[in-house]
């Protein structure tokens, strides 16, 4: 739902304390990241005290951020303001505020936010927050500095996979040209958030392309424990082994499987083309997700997990419904 509370609101809203924190939703993005630094470099600015806090750790790709190493897990004391950025939901922003402090602002882009905020500014049509952001700075009587516009372009660059989603606009590209002006490194903030890759990463990865294989117009493939051990990758996720996959052409839909560190429990993620919706398939999985990118943990072993996965994958492309009932042993969700 569209919520456009006016910027006199606002400003009257940020004049009216001397202390602001800023959270933003579990399990951070780029432009979960880069709104809260964005915001929170112009409020102090502007003079505020200003706290921020993620539930979840800052990804290492954005580490390279002016002042990531600020943020907190929680924020601990009451502040005269509270905003959320990019959560669509209150409950997304898992326990970086106690529950009972209501949300004074809530800055937003996305379709199903709550309007959970006292205020709320959200653009639905806006591909990232870091957008709305921008765009309301100067009605809301901030100013832009050069590690504000840093931040802003990050989560724009992020939401957009580089600028390469029906989102973008000539106006966005416009405001890409503004945030530069103002003092942010396009190149820089394009090959942190977006390409660099650990070493070990990077032979990680190649362990899952090297597997792919193709069932119909299912592409899919899987990682181990041993992968992480032999290779040095140590975090239990696909290394963004879906997104590659399914950049072939041949493909509607992509899955990959990574054994977790936990035993008898794997992670399935699937992605999607435009037109399919993999978030129901998901969901039969106990997991949940959007129309084009969705997961779930599912408890067996790799080669039982793939298969009774890739059987209602397959059926789920034939049909584009979840079979009824899921293969065996699958949990109900
Ligand atoms: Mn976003």
């Amino acid at each position: 739902m569209a919520s456009h509370d006016p910027p006199a609101a606002v400003r009257a809203l940020l004049a009216r304390g001397r202390t602001a924190a800023i959270v933003s939703h579990i399990n951070p993005d780029g432009d979960a990241v880069g709104s809260l630094l964005g915001l929170g470099h112009m409020l102090q600015q502007a003079g505020l005290q200003v706290t921020l806090a993620l539930a979840d750790p800052v990804p290492e790709n954005l580490l390279f951020l002016p002042a990531a190493d600020t943020i907190v897990r929680r924020v601990a004391t009451r502040p005269d303001i509270l905003i959320a950025v990019d959560s669509g939901a209150r409950e997304r922003l898992g326990d970086a505020v106690p529950a009972e402090w209501p949300i004074d602002l809530n800055i937003d882009h996305h379709k199903a936010n709550t309007l959970y905020g006292r205020l709320n500014v959200v653009v639905p049509d806006a591909p990232s927050t870091t957008t709305v952001l921008a765009e309301h700075a100067a009605a809301w009587g901030l100013t832009i500095t050069p590690p504000a516009a840093q931040a802003l372009l990050t989560g724009l660059l992020t939401d957009t996979l580089g600028l390469r989603t029906a989102a973008v606009k000539p106006a966005t590209l416009r405001l890409v040209a503004r945030l530069m002006e103002l003092g942010a490194p396009l190149s820089t903030i394009y090959y942190e958030a977006l390409v660099a890759r650990s070493f070990a990463e990077i032979r990680y990865l190649g362990r899952g392309k090297a597997r792919a294989q193709m069932t119909g117009r299912v592409i899919w493939s899987y990682l181990t424990r041993r992968d992480r051990a032999e290779t040095g990758f140590t975090v239990p996720d696909d290394a963004g082994l879906v997104n590659a996959l399914l950049n072939a052409r041949e493909a509607d839909l992509a899955v990959v499987f990574v054994e977790t560190d936990q035993p008898q429990l794997v992670k399935v993620s699937w992605r999607a083309k435009e037109g399919w919706d993999v978030s129901e398939l998901a969901r039969a999985f106990g997991g949940g997700g959007h129309a084009a990118a969705a997961g779930a943990r599912v408890p067996g072993e790799l080669a039982a997990v793939q298969q009774r996965v890739l059987a209602a994958t397959m059926h789920f492309h034939r049909t584009h419904q979840v079979p009824q009932p899921l293969p065996a042993d699958t949990p109900n969700p």
